[in-house]
């Protein structure tokens, strides 16, 4: 059965650019309930362990430094089939592919830079949501 809960990060080149509020909108538009929530931003070392999957990949330094750039806003969302549905949402990971409305064609400038991170399977998103917040942070 599809687990009701994803882990969301909108990214740091979406926080500077203003994009914040704008990203909360298409959220809750799109009919996800916010169980926890912050803004916070990740040392190099926190990064790179919440990447840790990555490691072996080219890009994994780059993606590590600009994880590490700037401010974040964290969270776990909750809807039926959450993961599935919230991916859609944000469309595909490079923006050039990304379907017309979806926040990563509306936000991401790059690949790399692509505004927003969305959990890819029921145990990640349980995994990251517990690895940025405590039980007792989440409503
Ligand atoms: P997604 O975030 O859509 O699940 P993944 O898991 O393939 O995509 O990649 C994780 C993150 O790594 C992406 N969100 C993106 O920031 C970065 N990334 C992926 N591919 C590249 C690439 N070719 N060059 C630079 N960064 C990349």
């Amino acid at each position: 059965m599809a687990s009701n809960r994803t882990f969301t990060m909108i990214k740091p080149d979406a926080v500077k650019a203003g994009h914040t509020g704008a990203i909360l909108s298409k959220i809750n538009e799109g009919g996800f309930r916010i169980v926890a929530m912050k803004k916070t931003k990740l040392s190099a070392e926190k990064a790179g362990e919440f990447y840790a999957v990555h490691k072996e990949r080219p890009f994994y330094q780059e993606l590590v430094d600009f994880m590490s750039s700037g401010p974040i806003v964290a969270a776990i969302l909750e809807k039926d089939n959450a993961v599935e549905d919230f991916r859609t949402l944000i469309g595909a990971t490079n923006p050039a592919e990304a379907a017309p409305g979806t926040i990563r064609a509306l936000y991401a400038t790059s690949i790399g830079e692509n505004a927003v991170h969305g959990a890819d399977s029921n145990e990640n998103a349980a995994i990251e949501g517990n690895f940025h917040f405590a039980s007792t942070e989440m409503f």
